[in-house]
């Protein structure tokens, strides 16, 4: 039998959908039986191991995963001798420091002799040594922005997205100390068979971000405006242009930014640009 590259992902929780979502875009189908642990993959000699995100840094760690997806908070909290391969750019947070909204802040100093409620004591407690404050670590899991309410605590350290939690409780964010996004990491010796998929795997996954973000624009322009409207198009090259039916004029297609699409459209109209059409783009590969 092939051997298979064994791909860690959280089992349910924020960071499920989006590491599928990756996979299958990647053109990995998963075969999803009932209450499986793990799902073989119809075409690709991957198989997915479906865990809590805390455990896949050790599973990848120790090698009963090859790889993990999984969030950079976890990575960096539990130190296990894992390699990040990759940013996914999804599942973005903050890991910060809050306190009570009526607290009046005058630095990292404030912590001193205060007690933090938190779920991330080791990166916590490394932010604490480079600050040199001594502050007693609470750890519990889950709910740590109650702690303070209800007298657990003088503050937290919990993740922020939004920052509407914070608010909810009567708190704020006064210090980020990490910032986070879901990651790909992998364990340092892998065969060279597990390696060549892996290198095929990021491969892929580098062909979908590079289209992220990213249309292909195709419009009209007559012949003696081409030029015009060439340089206003970025693209990959330079834009590919065919002549059309219609004696004089041609048709002109490329890449464009989304940040700069309406921008781009402006300047494509009034240098004579008809007909403008714009497609999403699935893959980019050079
Ligand atoms: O069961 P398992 O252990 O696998 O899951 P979990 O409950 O530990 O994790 P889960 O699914 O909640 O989160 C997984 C990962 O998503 C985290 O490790 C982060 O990398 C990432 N992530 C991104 C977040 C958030 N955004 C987030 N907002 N994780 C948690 N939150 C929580 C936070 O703890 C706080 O309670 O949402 C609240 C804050 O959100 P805002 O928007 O109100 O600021
Ligand atoms: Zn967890």
């Amino acid at each position: 039998m092939q051997e298979k590259l064994r791909i860690a992902v959280q089992a349910k929780g924020r960071l499920n959908e989006g590491s599928l979502k990756l996979l299958e875009e990647s053109g990995i189908h998963l075969i999803f039986g009932s209450r499986n642990l793990v799902s073989p993959a119809k075409n690709f000699p991957v198989e997915v191991l479906y865990l809590r995100d805390d455990d896949i840094p050790q599973t990848v760690a120790y090698g009963a995963a090859d790889v993990g997806i999984v969030g950079e908070n976890e990575v960096l909290e539990k130190k296990e001798p894992v390699e990040i391969i990759k940013r996914l750019g999804f599942s973005r947070c903050r890991l910060s420091l809050a306190v009570p909204q009526q607290v009046d802040y005058t630095g990292p100093k404030w912590f001193e002799g205060k007690k933090i409620a938190t779920s991330y004591p080791g990166i916590l407690n490394d932010w604490l040594e480079k600050n040199q404050v001594n502050a007693e670590i609470h750890v519990i899991n889950g709910s740590v922005e109650i702690s303070p309410g209800i007298g657990l605590a003088d503050a937290i350290f919990d993740i922020v997205s939004s920052g509407s939690t914070l608010v909810t409780n009567r708190l704020k964010e006064v210090e980020v100390v990490a910032t986070s996004e879901a990651v790909m990491v992998r364990n340092h010796s892998l065969s060279t068979t597990k390696q060549a998929i892996l290198d095929e795997l990021i491969f892929r996954l580098e062909s979908v971000q590079r289209a992220e973000g990213k249309k292909y624009i195709l419009l009209n322009a007559p012949n003696d405006k081409i030029a015009e409207i060439s340089a206003v198009l970025p693209g990959m090259k330079s834009p590919t242009v065919m002549p059309l039916a219609e004696e004089g004029w041609s048709s002109v297609h490329s890449v464009i930014d989304e940040n700069d699409f309406w921008e781009v459209i402006g300047r494509l109209k009034k240098a004579g640009a008809e007909g403008i059409l714009v497609i999403p783009i699935e893959k980019m590969i050079f």
